[in-house]
């Protein structure tokens, strides 16, 4: 199969297993309408399909790994909806839609997220009862846990809004930053694939070490698209980083010595992925197409 045809099966798998998720009476209706608003406006599934690409690599079973595939969703999207609040990111628009608040109202939003970030793990126990005899699932909840949480995408959270406005903190303030905001929950969705599939150690660390490298190539691709990317691209208000003095690649080392971190990252990442073999040519291909990525 290809690159694209793989790429549409995760997300058609991830999508509908999503939709039923989200049709669950027992959530007050309004909620689940704030909910599954952010969760089905056209994301790009990025980290499901990083975690069932990385599960199928190693021949693991696709229907275990498909509610942590969801999780992660789910945990991205509250993550969006918080960052846009007035609070936070205070953007109005995001996949060139109303943000969550602006439709749902602030209040709610919050709820959506809260409620996003909790189901989140009520579906990843739910499954892990399932899958019990499965010796990984564990192991890649945990993972799960650890990248969204108060030493991954919260912590890098909290350190980015402390830093804004102040780029005293330097290469080594971004590194952090960035490794826990964006790289810890992309690492997570790897690992947490690789783990259901019963990685072996040297497996582990090698896709760990692809997690890693990938999840910094997002996110230097990420900065550079908020000074050359387009409204219409991205969905969202663009050039925010600079004029808030934020750190970012761009702001620290330039627009094009970033463009050579960008190339040099992804070169690291596919070198990261060679014990793989032929089965890592979605990741692969997946590294190429972030590099290049407009969106
Ligand atoms: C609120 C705890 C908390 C964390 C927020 C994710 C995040 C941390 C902030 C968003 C700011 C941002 C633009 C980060 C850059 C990387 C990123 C997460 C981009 C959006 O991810 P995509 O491109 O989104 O995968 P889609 O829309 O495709 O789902």
């Amino acid at each position: 199969m290809s690159y694209r045809e793989d790429g549409a099966r995760y997300r058609e798998m991830t999508a509908s297993a999503l939709e039923k998720y989200l049709q669950n009476p027992q959530i007050p209706q309004r909620l689940l309408t704030a909910m599954a608003y952010s969760v089905h406006n056209g994301g790009k599934r990025l980290r499901p399909c990083l975690t069932l690409a990385s599960c199928e690599m190693l021949e693991g079973d696709l229907a275990a790994a498909l509610p942590v595939a969801c999780a992660l969703e789910m945990i991205h999207t509250y993550s969006l909806i918080h960052d846009d609040l007035p609070a936070m990111d205070n953007d109005d628009f995001r996949r060139g839609k109303p943000s969550n608040h602006k439709v749902y109202g602030e209040g709610m939003a919050i709820l959506a997220g809260d409620g996003l970030l909790s189901y989140a793990f009520e579906i990843m126990l739910e499954a892990l009862g399932r899958y019990s005899g499965n010796p990984g699932y564990l192991k890649a909840i945990q993972a799960v846990a650890g990248g969204a949480g108060v030493c991954g995408m919260v912590a890098g959270q909290a350190v980015d809004l402390e830093s804004e406005g102040d780029l005293s903190g330097g290469a080594e303030r971004l590194r952090y930053t960035h490794a826990r905001k964006t790289g810890a929950i992309i690492k997570a969705a790897v690992l947490s694939g690789a783990y259901i599939a019963g990685a072996r150690a040297e497996q582990v660390d090698a896709i760990g070490e692809f997690g890693s490298l990938y999840g910094l190539l997002f996110q230097i691709t990420d900065d550079i698209l908020d000074v050359e990317g387009s409204f219409a691209g991205m969905g969202k208000t663009l050039g925010k980083d600079k004029d808030a003095n934020k750190l970012t690649y761009v702001n620290l080392f330039g627009l094009e010595a970033s463009k050579t971190m960008a190339r040099e990252t992804a070169e690291k990442a596919k070198a990261a992925l060679k014990i793989f073999q032929s089965r890592a040519a979605f990741l692969e291909e997946l590294t190429d197409y972030t590099l290049e990525r407009k969106h």
